[in-house]
């Protein structure tokens, strides 16, 4: 593997605050990765403006920001986009002080903190395959097998992660990659497809949800059923 000679290397990618341009942050509030990034900006106290579009309705405009069209993407100040909210996440804690890190250094918390990113991340990847099964199809037109595998990889990661979960943070006593992915996910799942959350089988998940909900980070970046409503989203029938 090629090395990048380390006086290539950047030192600090991360935000540079002495810049007056502000960030903007592209995408709703109703998506778990757009809200990821969001809490992570929060979180970092990097100030960003907002630009609210949707993927399906404004599809022109984000092919253009982002080459897949997804949402989230970061506009920096001098407009380089950063895209996908694993990257946008990593380009923050690159340049973030020691004690403000969302990352752990400890081996162990480390790969649990992984762990729960990763399947944090993929319920809501998850859920938001089912929820296209019925948003994009015509009524009866859904493809059963598949929602039915859907379903139950929803609720084995549920399963995984109640039994990791309790009513404050995951792997540490500070807040973590883990907690922002996994928060966001038991929310948009709870938001979403309400049938496949049961609060009362989950509670350790919600307890951890509703912990990481009320963190200024997280309320800044609330959910947001009516920035969904507003570009066409509804509930299933
Ligand atoms: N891996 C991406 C996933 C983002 C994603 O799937 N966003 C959805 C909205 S919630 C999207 O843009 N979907 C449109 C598409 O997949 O074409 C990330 O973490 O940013």
């Amino acid at each position: 593997m090629t090395q990048i000679p380390s006086n290539q290397a950047p030192s600090n990618p991360g935000p540079r605050p002495e810049t007056n341009a502000v960030m903007k942050l592209v995408g709703q509030y109703d998506s778990p990765f757009v809200r990821r990034a969001a809490i992570a900006l929060h979180h970092h106290g990097v100030a960003f403006e907002r630009h609210v579009i949707s993927t399906f309705a404004h599809l022109d405009e984000n092919l253009a920001i982002n080459p897949l069209g997804k949402v989230p993407t970061l506009l920096l100040s001098d407009g380089t986009p950063v895209f996908d909210s694993r990257l946008i996440v990593e380009y923050l804690e690159a340049g973030a002080a020691a004690e403000k890190r969302l990352t752990v250094s400890d081996p162990a918390d480390y790969i649990a903190m992984l762990q729960l990113e990763a399947v944090g991340i993929g319920l809501a990847e998850k859920t938001y395959e089912r929820g296209i099964e019925f948003a994009r199809r015509a009524p009866g037109t859904q493809d059963m097998a598949w929602v039915e595998r859907l379903e139950r990889q929803i609720a084995s990661s549920l399963v995984w992660l109640e039994a990791r979960s309790r009513p404050g943070t995951l792997v540490s006593d500070r807040l973590t990659r883990a907690d922002l992915a996994v928060a966001t996910a038991a929310t948009f799942l709870s938001e979403k497809q309400p049938q496949l959350y049961d609060r009362e089988r989950y509670k350790g998940l919600d307890g951890h949800r509703r912990f990481c909900e009320a963190l200024p980070s997280f309320e800044a970046a609330a959910y947001s059923a009516s920035e969904a409503k507003a570009t066409g989203w509804r509930p299933e029938p």
